[in-house]
């Protein structure tokens, strides 16, 4: 087993949590492209070095700590949710800082390391990831546009030290993302880890009904042109018309409202939001993109309001490679036996957009009463520990 160092993990990853350390317990606010996470890439890009890595950071701010020759790559995202928890993403890339400065010292197997950027999709969805793979455009991802209307060709010209060009991905074995899993079931079933089979797929974009904007007090409810009426109806009629269609495994979420002019005494004339949905199915996804379209058009036309889609945005549903996914599931049931699933993740990550160019597979730790993209997100650190040794224990198989 390379001899990976659990105090100097379990440092690193509380040194991390201190860039943009914010609400209650381990809670922090560090988006993409903010103060704190450019700090935090900066202080990434050193322990690299330390580790006798050679940095390269990317056009979109994705910060690579590369190895010599032909390696295996590991990392995750350092961004965060604009309220979110201290190991969403940050595990996945200090466990690779780990597992690459224990395997150098140790001679062992080439590791690379990586943190892609903006993986919450303060932009879209996994941008960086997402651009690097091809998945979208730089072009098409230059043009979106944040909740504040900053456009990423804005936010990424802010990151210091980018390059112009993009790793190639030739250079890389594999991709191995270690994670947190967000949700109930290892933690409600008492097991220390999960291997990844597949990766749901998504699909977002933000809608605009405009009305008219009046009076709150003079203007009769008959005839208004209210935006938050109409998304209120929108919502409810779209619950009703998903029943036939989805599965209990099926999710969507308006998680953005952004309502104009959000005033008590002015009926609101205009609302934007935004309309996620996630399954392991690309035709269910598409079914449902055409109940959202017709629903909403059809509230629009009913109720006068003039209606307009953003871009749509989305990765397809991935499986985790075979072979990889066999190295993490020996090294689990070598280090944890019989305390251990295979799952499927309803969470997305970089892990996607990386399968285009490599193969990919993935691990989960607990997450303690599943929470995450919150302040309360939590790992025991014995679980977090045991995390690190299944993918050093990984690297070993596949060497
Ligand atoms: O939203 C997601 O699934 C991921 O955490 N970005
Ligand atoms: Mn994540
Ligand atoms: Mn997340």
């Amino acid at each position: 087993m390379l001899p990976v160092n659990a105090e100097r993990f379990l440092a690193d990853l509380h040194a991390l949590r201190q860039f943009g350390a914010a609400g209650v317990g381990k809670g922090v606010v560090r988006p993409a492209y903010s103060d704190a996470d450019i700090a935090a890439r900066d202080w990434l890009a050193e322990r690299m070095r330390e580790a006798g890595l050679s940095v390269h950071v990317d056009p979109v701010g994705s910060v690579f700590g590369l190895a010599e020759g032909t390696s295996l790559l590991l990392g995750s995202h350092s961004d965060s949710q604009p309220e979110g928890g201290w190991l969403d993403g940050a595990l996945g890339v200090i466990a690779a800082l780990e597992v690459a400065r224990a395997s150098a010292e140790a001679s062992g197997p080439p590791v690379s390391v990586v943190s892609f950027q903006d993986e919450e999709g303060r932009f879209g969805v996994t941008t960086g990831s997402a651009v690097w793979s091809g998945n979208l455009s730089l072009e098409k991802a230059d043009g979106l546009t944040d909740r504040d209307g900053v456009t990423f060709a804005d936010a990424r010209a802010r990151m210091p030290g980018r390059s112009e060009a993009f790793v190639d991905p030739s250079r890389f074995s594999g991709f191995l993302e270690m994670h947190i899993e967000q949700g109930p079931v290892l933690d409600r079933e008492g097991e220390a880890i999960g291997v990844v089979d597949a990766i749901v797929g998504i699909r977002d974009m933000k809608i605009t009904l405009v009305g008219e904007q009046n009076h709150a007090g003079t203007t009769p409810m008959q005839g208004r042109r209210d935006a938050f009426q109409a998304l209120s109806q929108f919502n409810t009629l779209l619950a009703e018309r998903f029943a036939n269609v989805v599965t209990p495994h099926t999710v969507w979420t308006i998680g953005h409202v952004s309502l104009h002019p959000n005033a008590s005494s002015i009926v609101p004339g205009k609302v934007t939001f935004s309309m996620q949905w996630r399954d392991g199915d690309t035709d269910r996804l598409g079914r449902m993109e055409a109940i959202i379209r017709e629903t909403v058009e059809e509230v629009a036309a009913t109720g006068g309001f003039e209606l307009s889609f953003g871009p749509l945005l989305g990765l397809e549903p991935v499986d985790m490679d075979p072979r990889l996914r066999g190295a993490l599931e020996t090294s689990a049931e070598t280090d944890v036996p019989g305390r251990w699933r295979k799952m499927p993740s309803g969470a997305l990550h970089d892990a996607t957009n990386v399968s285009k160019l490599m193969p990919v597979a993935m691990l989960f730790v607990p997450s303690i009463g599943g929470i995450s993209h919150a302040f309360g997100e939590d790992t025991a650190e014995p679980d977090l520990v045991t995390g690190l040794r299944v993918l050093a224990g990984a690297v070993e198989v596949l060497d």
